[in-house]
């Protein structure tokens, strides 16, 4: 039960400077594996050790199982941390690592799997007083009568969603009976050959909602706790842009109905380490669609209004030590707002790999910045176009916005292009700042914005 002495960092970008620096914190040592393409990059030269475990693609190098398996072995790190993205939610690669000796820093594998499968994952939260989308139970039957006989009683519009799949990924919205079995073939047929898996549920579609996603935090000691929620609303084409937290509009009263729904899950499936549960929000109700089982992108929102280092309670936890809190500690104060800048066209998104040619950060009261670029670093092509998330932190939400655009119009990456612009013209809109717009909003505005570009 006491922390580790080194661990394996199974990541890259900002999200492995974020795990190093824990660990330094924590006095962990640590490894770091990396790719061809990132062996100059800052996080590598920070960590204790480093080793290459293959080429730049990523198949060959951060999903490249038993290259990491043998980085571990080689190095006597302890444990390893898959950070977001990559092998974090691969419940292979978590088995893998435990049956090698060493400690997955997440849930079991079998946690994983779990939640990974969505008919599974919404049977577990509806049985710990979760509340869901209305829909089928469970995975839709073979008969057609049976499916339509279903459908009348979700009713219409609704959407036929792959077990399998998740983050957008193996869904479709059924507007008329007329369509429904075509789209559940054809869900059924997509989803067979994306993830092995042909089986698909029904759900009411909800048609302006909102994306709220509750953070938890669970030992292996029988301890539970939320940290309230953030609000992921601010997106395009399922990729997120901005991030929020706490949710505009949402009270304390149902912070804790649903914070405390969330907690009873946990228990229920024995869950281990840091973890989130999305909810699609629609007319004062929540309703759970997915569990996250990692470390997520917008985590330092959580972390400002909380206090709470959640990478250092993953380590805790993942070490079998207690959490460093109760929810009694838990205190929530303040906002934050997160822009994750890309590296790419700010209005047509076309990625913008390459060097940087000036860099300076931005700072001051209420900043956060959590990147791995400097002056002359160069941005490899194969790899997410994230590349810092600038987060601003204020007493209240207009607070929060007004230091985010001082900090953007201070941020300058010179020699490629990145989305700083876009953040810059959304700390302007009036209806970003009146707060609480659904999952739609972006996409209505970048439409709106493209028209009248092409009518100039
Ligand atoms: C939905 C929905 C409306 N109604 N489910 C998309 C990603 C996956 N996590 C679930 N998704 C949705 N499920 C019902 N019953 C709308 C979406 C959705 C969405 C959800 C969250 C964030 C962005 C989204 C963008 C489009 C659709």
């Amino acid at each position: 039960m006491a922390m580790f002495k080194k661990i394996l960092v199974a990541n890259r970008g900002e999200i492995a400077l974020r795990v190093l620096r824990a660990c330094r914190v924590m006095g962990v040592r640590s490894v770091m594996v990396h790719s061809e393409a990132d062996r100059d990059a800052i996080y590598v030269k920070l960590a204790h050790e480093s080793v290459c475990v293959g080429p730049s693609q990523s198949v060959k190098s951060y999903l490249n199982i038993p290259a990491i398996i043998a980085a571990a072995e080689v190095t006597g790190a302890e444990a390893i941390h898959p950070g977001y993205g990559f092998l974090s939610e691969n419940a292979e690669f978590a088995e893998c690592v435990e049956q090698s000796g060493f400690v997955f820093i997440g849930p079991r594998a079998d946690t994983i799997r779990l939640m990974g499968d969505k008919v599974s994952a919404k049977r577990e939260m509806q049985a710990a007083g979760v509340p869901c989308v209305p829909g089928s139970d469970g995975a839709l039957p073979d008969e057609h009568e049976e499916i339509i006989k279903i459908a009348k009683k979700v009713g219409y519009p609704l959407i036929i969603k792959a077990s399998g799949g998740g983050g957008g990924r193996g869904m479709r919205v059924v507007e008329r009976e007329e369509d429904l079995i075509t789209a559940v073939e054809t869900t059924k047929t997509e989803a067979g050959a994306a993830f092995g898996n042909p089986t698909v549920y029904m759900e009411r579609y909800l048609q302006k909602p909102r994306h709220i996603e509750i953070q938890v935090l669970a030992d292996e000691h029988g301890n539970a706790i939320y940290l309230g929620e953030r609000d992921c609303s601010m997106q395009r084409r399922h990729q997120k842009v901005i991030e929020e937290a706490p949710a505009p509009f949402i009270t304390p009263k149902q912070r804790k109905e649903i914070g405390e729904a969330c907690v009873a899950a946990c228990k229920r499936i024995g869950y281990r380490g840091a973890g989130t549960f999305e909810f699609l929000y629609e007319n004062g109700e929540f309703f759970f669609i997915e569990m996250n089982t990692r470390v997520q992108v917008e985590h330092p929102v959580t972390e400002l209004i909380s206090g709470v280092d959640i990478v250092q309670e993953q380590l805790r936890v993942a070490a079998g030590m207690p959490l460093s809190i109760t929810q009694k500690d838990v205190h929530l104060r303040g906002h934050a707002i997160e822009c994750r800048i890309n590296a790419e066209d700010p209005f047509n998104f076309m990625p913008s790999p390459g060097m940087i040619e000036h860099y300076h950060c931005p700072g001051g009261p209420g900043i956060r910045l959590d990147t791995h670029l400097y002056q002359g670093y160069r941005i490899p092509p194969y790899y997410d176009s994230l590349v810092a998330k600038l987060c601003a932190y204020g007493d209240c939400r207009k607070q929060a916005t007004d230091r985010m655009r001082v900090a953007l119009r201070e941020f300058m990456i010179e020699g490629i292009k990145t989305n700083i612009p876009l953040h810059l013209e959304l700390m302007d809109d009036a209806d970003f700042l009146a707060g609480g717009q659904s999952i739609h909003y972006l996409e209505q505005w970048l439409a709106e914005r493209n028209e009248k570009e092409k009518n100039q």
